[in-house]
């Protein structure tokens, strides 16, 4: 079979429509972004009839082969036979892959378009080369994409095809671009196969400097984002919870050394709140909901918060730019995504959040993680409150831990039990106090405890994020067996008190060196 020898890293889609190439030539654009270091061509052409067809395809490989990069035509086998090119790549609406593999012999590479398992199935068994997969994010290039599949569903056909021991090829489609492509291939090599490359259209096409613009894409694909580094590693996962409680003290007196930065992006309800709390667990809080700030506040040490409980379109906005924002220098971000489940608005938002950027720790109750499953889930939230749902919380904690290994971040499920996972083990907490579900923001000022914990102590999110719940809910008993304590209105400034408390009495011991040598 053909293509085996392929460098798909950078695979460039044309098309000759006015939105796109405007008055440019395509073959200058093309030969331009080889220049910059595209290793795969696929002339995409929908509306030209024969003719024309080969004549310009006859050009591009006169291009192509200058760079010793393959041409794909896109549907017609007719076309890449007249013209003698390396293959075609065909869509579900085209003839299929056997057809195609009949015509045009097995030194040719022929690569599907695949959306959903039945997809890859399909193309694997008709002999496909590779498939491209999409579409990834919605896109203006191709209006009538019949679903958008996400990152998510993208990790979901590599596992598949990682599972059958495929040796298919892989690429990436759909709204791949200079400031999202390192996080798809980062996050896409969660499951053992990775993708070869990724595809593109306007990125290329329609860039001002097709080179340049190929140049960039280039070394991203190759370049892992600035928060891969900071991602729990498989030996952090493998610990016992043993292990994990010992650095809790570690994790407190990170925070009251670092004082770090928790940079708050929160509703309306907690502000004052989640300062406080800020405070009392040693961090600088900082409540800033406009996104042009995020830049510099990103380069503080700090970490950011992404709290959706008063969502608006501007707010939505400003979240993005304060995401990209911090994903760019690899600075923590926690997202909260109050009543994600409760209406359409907040689910979309959802979405739109996570296809936006990469999200360290997700932390929200039951049903809002469950909002938060790939998919989308059918359960409604009644409201906001904390949800104590009855669903069978082991199927949960399975779907948690998958959810946690496709994106790999951290996932913590609060609750009663508040569960913890990062793809491997799932940790449990069983700390608490049910007033913490009488008074409102308690939710949310634990996004920001987690921001200071993991912002202080950033090369062990896991230890970083378990000591923030313990610190929080052990806090919350503390306080609710206090004399003084007689209801939630009289709880909340005991558990400041006590928020307080622990960390002072954590980092009271006053050891140090004298400085000889051993
Ligand atoms: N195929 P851009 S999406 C040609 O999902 C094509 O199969 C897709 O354009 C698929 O890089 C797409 O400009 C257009 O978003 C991709
Ligand atoms: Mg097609």
């Amino acid at each position: 079979m053909g293509g085996n020898n392929v460098d798909y890293s950078l695979y460039l889609v044309t098309d000759s429509t006015p939105a796109i190439l405007g008055d440019k030539d395509i073959c200058e654009v093309v030969e331009a972004a080889l220049r910059g270091g595209v290793t795969c061509v696929q002339y995409r052409d929908k509306k030209s009839d024969t003719g024309l067809l080969v004549q310009t395809a006859r050009k591009l490989h006169a291009v192509t082969q200058k760079y010793n990069v393959p041409l794909l035509i896109n549907d017609r086998v007719d076309v890449a036979l007249a013209v003698g090119c390396e293959g075609v790549h065909i869509g579900q609406d085209d003839l299929d892959v056997e057809e195609a593999r009949r015509l045009l012999g097995h030194d040719k590479i022929i690569g599907v378009t695949v959306s959903n398992a039945e997809d890859v199935a399909a193309a694997c068994r008709g002999g496909a080369d590779y498939l491209g997969i999409g579409t990834v994010f919605a896109t203006a290039t191709k209006g009538n994409t019949k679903r958008i599949i996400g990152v998510d569903g993208l990790q979901r056909m590599l596992l598949q095809l990682a599972q059958a021991e495929s040796t298919v090829k892989t690429v990436c489609i759909g709204g791949i671009n200079a400031s999202n492509v390192s996080r798809v291939v980062w996050q896409s090599t969660a499951h053992g196969k990775s993708l070869d490359g990724v595809a593109v259209v306007s990125a290329i096409m329609a860039a001002a400097d097709p080179e340049a613009s190929a140049r960039e894409l280039s070394k991203l694909v190759k370049t892992p984002p600035a928060f891969a580094k900071g991602a729990v590693t498989a030996d952090q996962q493998d610990r016992s919870p043993l292990e994990l409680i010992q650095l809790v003290p570690e994790v407190i007196q990170a925070v009251a050394k670092g004082k770090p930065l928790s940079h708050n992006m929160t509703n309306l309800v907690v502000q004052n709140f989640a300062a406080n709390v800020a405070l009392c667990v040693g961090a600088s809080p900082i409540m800033a909901n406009y996104g042009e700030e995020a830049k510099d506040l990103s380069k503080l040490g700090g970490a950011l918060v992404i709290n959706m409980g008063t969502v608006t379109p501007e707010g939505l906005e400003n979240y993005l730019k304060a995401l990209k924002a911090y994903n760019a220098v690899g600075g923590p971000v926690v997202y909260d995504p109050v009543g994600a489940g409760a209406t359409a608005v907040r689910r979309a938002a959802t979405k739109t959040i996570f296809g936006g950027g990469y999200i360290d720790v997700l932390k929200g109750n039951r049903s809002e993680i469950l909002a938060c499953l790939p998919g989308g889930s059918a359960v409604q939230q009644r409201g906001v409150d904390s949800a104590e749902g009855d669903s069978d919380i082991r199927e949960l904690a399975l779907a948690i831990k998958e959810l946690a290994a496709h994106r790999r971040n951290l996932v913590v499920m609060t609750g009663k039990t508040d569960y913890v996972t990062a793809g491997g083990h799932i940790f449990t907490i069983s700390n608490g106090h049910e007033y913490l579900g009488a008074v409102t923001g308690t939710g949310c000022c634990l996004g920001t405890t987690i921001s200071a914990m993991i912002a202080a102590y950033p090369h062990d999110k896991l230890a970083a994020t378990i000591a923030g719940l313990l610190h929080y809910n052990i806090a919350a008993e503390i306080a609710a067996a206090r004399s003084d304590v007689k209801g939630p209105g009289t709880f909340v400034p005991a558990f400041l008190d006590e928020l307080y408390n622990i960390r002072t009495a954590t980092v009271k011991g006053d050891l140090g060196w004298l400085g000889l040598a051993k």
